[in-house]
């Protein structure tokens, strides 16, 4: 593995740009390389253009990777459209609906196998603003991994109900307490990662299914001691298209972050000193 902190697992620190976690002090960060803007679509044929062209505006030295899921309605169609006219837009067309994170993990692959030097997540449906990827992509400069963050100051969340955001907060802070994370936003998917991060996380046996695939990403870069910071974001509710989040997804998370975190810590009581912590 390159590039990590020594193993450090770092305090939070709130420097009004958002929260770091480990120590960046004394690191020397190598340059970012090309960045490829992963895109994971199902159904949505009515965000998919409005987005490419969001990025491509926001970013114009960045290639965009639409990773669709062979969406009913034409969305991988529309992509190869786009795809035709700009050389800087890709498309990996998958057989069937497989989840978020396995649309990540084909992304990661392909972007990584032609030497992408930042590997993006970013949603289809507008909640992840492009106009915010340059502020990401400066903090990678000095960072293993970025965060888009809802809940640091300066983070904020636009059209949601009180619900939602209480589901979301809840969530967060239930993954902070149960992994012993210093992070605010643990289930968000807008993320900035340096290639050999991604390479040093050992994405193999990474739990692909919704909310888990962010949260188990997240604690193998802490765990693994990558400098991690997260930057405040804007998160605007989808206005067009039908959400793909489900209460089983929920359920499975608050499972599996549950066992995590159990896991951990009898671990850390039979004396290893990171309990299950996966292994980069
Ligand atoms: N390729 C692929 N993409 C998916 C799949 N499920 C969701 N997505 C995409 O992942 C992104 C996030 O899904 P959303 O449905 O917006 O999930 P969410 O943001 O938690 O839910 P909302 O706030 O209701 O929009 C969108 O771009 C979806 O199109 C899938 O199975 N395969
Ligand atoms: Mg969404």
């Amino acid at each position: 593995m390159v590039d990590i902190c020594d193993g450090h697992e770092g305090a939070a620190v709130n420097d009004g740009e958002g929260t770091r976690a480990g120590e960046a002090q004394g690191r020397r960060f190598g340059p970012l390389g090309t960045a490829l803007v992963i895109i994971p679509t199902y159904n949505e044929a009515e965000n998919i253009k409005v987005i490419v062209g969001r990025v491509r505006e926001a970013v114009p030295e960045a290639h965009v990777l639409v990773a669709d899921d062979n969406s009913p309605d034409g969305t991988g169609k529309l992509a190869d459209e786009l795809a035709a006219a700009d050389d800087q837009v890709h498309v990996l067309h998958r057989k069937g609906k497989e989840g978020l994170g396995a649309a990540y993990l084909a992304g990661f692959r392909w972007g990584m196998e032609r030497d992408y030097g930042v590997l993006i997540e970013m949603d289809a449906d507008g909640s992840h603003q492009p106009e915010e990827l340059p502020r990401l992509l400066t903090a990678l400069k000095g960072a293993d991994l970025v965060l888009g963050s809802r809940w640091v100051p300066g983070g904020r969340v636009v059209n949601w109900p009180k619900s939602r955001e209480f589901i979301s907060r809840g969530g967060s802070l239930y993954s902070r307490i149960a992994l012993d994370l210093p992070l605010r936003d643990i289930t968000g998917g807008y993320r900035a990662f340096r290639a050999e991060t991604l390479r040093g996380l050992g994405l193999d046996d990474v739990a692909s299914q919704g909310y888990c695939f962010q949260v188990d990403l997240a604690r193998r870069a802490i765990k693994a001691g990558y400098h991690v910071v997260e930057v405040p974001i804007t998160f605007v509710e989808r206005e067009l298209g039908d959400s793909k989040m489900s209460r089983d997804i929920l359920v499975e998370a608050l499972w599996r972050v549950t066992t995590w975190g159990v896991g951990e810590r009898v671990g850390k009581l039979m004396g290893g000193r990171h309990g299950d912590a996966p292994k980069p």
